[in-house]
């Protein structure tokens, strides 16, 4: 309806642009990667992605948005590569994104004009996705995952079948949800987050908790080797400008 309507125009009226939150190295205390959240400001209107994500999901809008997305991304990649910082830039994609006619196409042809080594980029995938078993989807996440780009499962917990497609998929990151860690140390959540650190360790896949807000659950995290934190304690997602000045600072 009304939020359809302005979301059609939204690309060509320059509303939407990224931010970009900073992932943290807990023992050298750099920045390692950033993840590039998406934001939508119509009539100086902040509009939240879990309101409009799922609508230009359903209306495949989410496939010229993801491309803007991606575009946004690969600059920033450069841009650290050129400058020699080693900082991987991770973009989340939708189920409806991952297609070879989609994602893949626009990958490659990001690819022609950039000069980033693959491995600058990450793709967040939920674990939803997965379990939806699409064939098409599947292959082109292994595809990318084969030409170095790194691949990582987002909100991580929250699935059903995650355990079996562990072993399916051999992921290089996975992303423990921040409902495993945000009420830490007033309830349980920490046997779980333990679990899943555990989990990963035995695997040999590495692990990024989000959503840290206190240093209770920093100090939580590192104890169990969990050592690249995003959240709200280090840093909310910034615009490019202030990411530049946060990395200046952290090095
Ligand atoms: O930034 P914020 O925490 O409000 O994001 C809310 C949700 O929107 C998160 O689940 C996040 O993964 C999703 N989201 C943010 N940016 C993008 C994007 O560029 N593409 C997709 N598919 N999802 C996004
Ligand atoms: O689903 P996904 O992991 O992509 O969502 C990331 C979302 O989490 C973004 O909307 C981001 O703004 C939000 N986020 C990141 N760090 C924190 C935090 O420390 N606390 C809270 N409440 N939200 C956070
Ligand atoms: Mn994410
Ligand atoms: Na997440």
């Amino acid at each position: 309806y009304e939020l359809l309507k302005h979301m059609r125009f939204a690309l060509e009226q320059n509303e939407l642009y990224l931010h970009f939150q900073p992932q943290i190295n807990v023992h050298s205390k750099h920045v390692v990667g950033v993840e590039a959240l998406l934001r939508w400001k119509h009539n100086d209107q902040l509009i939240s992605p879990a309101q409009f994500i799922p609508l230009a999901e359903q209306t495949r809008l989410i496939i010229p948005i993801g491309e803007f997305v991606l575009k946004e991304a690969f600059k920033l990649a450069e841009d650290f590569y050129k400058s020699n910082t080693s900082i991987v830039v991770a973009v989340n994609i939708s189920a409806v994104q991952l297609k070879w006619d989609f994602l893949f196409a626009q990958v490659m042809r990001l690819k022609q004009v950039y000069t980033f080594p693959n491995a600058f980029i990450e793709f967040e995938v939920t674990e939803s996705l997965l379990i939806t078993n699409e064939d098409e989807a599947i292959d082109v996440i292994k595809e990318l995952k084969r030409m170095g780009f790194l691949i990582t499962i987002d909100d991580f917990g929250t699935g059903y079948a995650s355990l079996s497609y562990l072993k399916r998929f051999p992921f290089e990151r996975i992303k423990i949800d921040r409902n495993f860690i945000k009420d830490y140390p007033q309830t349980d959540d920490g046997s779980i987050a333990k679990l899943i650190i555990n989990l990963a360790k035995n695997l040999n896949i590495e692990i990024v908790a989000e959503g840290i807000e206190t240093l209770d659950q920093l100090e939580f995290l590192k104890q169990h080797d969990c050592n690249i934190i995003q959240g709200f304690y280090f840093s909310k997602p910034l615009s490019k400008e202030d990411l530049f000045a946060y990395i200046h600072k952290l090095s």
